[in-house]
């Protein structure tokens, strides 16, 4: 539901702003989420949908959970639908840039269906009994994005390997970094437990 807030103020202060929701494939059975797709296009939002269809909600495999299809949703609200591959970087990228701009341009509101893989449990400690025990191993090998986009721009001789290699190590260090400063920071004092929840205007 935020989105069509948020969408709505865009379009009312003609910012030429755009409003993106992510939410997964059990999140996209919600009622509210419905909802939110009936008033986006009754209000002619500038929103873009976007379902992360890892073929899980919590430990429910989608065929379990979702009846019809997401495509179909979208069309029962009368808009338009779009997807690609999550694990593809060209292919999220092509499909955002088209569906932000369908938004962008007055269209109304448009949902992009990405398929991606569960890295992980729902949470941290989650035994994943519900899948088959070499799914992660075979998704981290074959469809992890960051692999195929350094096979893709490295075989497009876009990157030299090691210019790759120089970010990893740059990303890895500020994480390190983040860490050490975030254990060696004071706790927060009980004032903070008010920051960024109240807005004053
Ligand atoms: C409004 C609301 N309804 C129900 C829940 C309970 N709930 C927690 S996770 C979950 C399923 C989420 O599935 P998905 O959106 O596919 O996310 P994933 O498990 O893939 O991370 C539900 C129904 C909730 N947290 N909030
Ligand atoms: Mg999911």
């Amino acid at each position: 539901p935020l989105i069509c807030g948020a969408a709505l103020s865009h379009k009312t202060l003609r910012n030429g702003g755009v409003a993106v929701a992510f939410y997964g494939d059990g999140a996209s059975n919600e009622g509210s989420t419905l909802e939110s797709l009936n008033l986006a296009t009754v209000w002619k939002l500038p929103a873009v949908f976007v379902v992360e269809d890892n073929g899980y909600g919590e430990a429910t495999g989608a065929s379990y959970a979702c009846a019809g299809t997401q495509q179909a949703r979208a069309a029962a609200f009368g808009m338009p639908y779009m997807e690609c591959d999550g694990s593809d970087y060209f292919a999220v990228h092509q499909a955002a840039g088209e569906a932000i701009a369908h938004a962008r341009g007055g269209n109304g509101p448009v949902m992009l269906h990405v398929h991606l893989a569960r890295w992980y449990g729902h949470f941290e400690g989650d035994a994943m009994t519900y899948r088959a025990p070499d799914e992660v191993a075979e998704a981290r090998r074959d469809h992890d994005c960051l692999k195929l986009f350094r096979q893709r721009v490295t075989e497009a001789a876009l990157f030299e390997a090691s210019a790759l290699d120089e970010i990893d190590t740059a990303v890895a260090d500020e994480i390190e970094a983040a860490v050490r400063k975030a254990k060696s920071d004071p706790l927060p004092q009980s004032p903070d437990l008010l920051a960024d929840v109240y807005v004053r205007y």
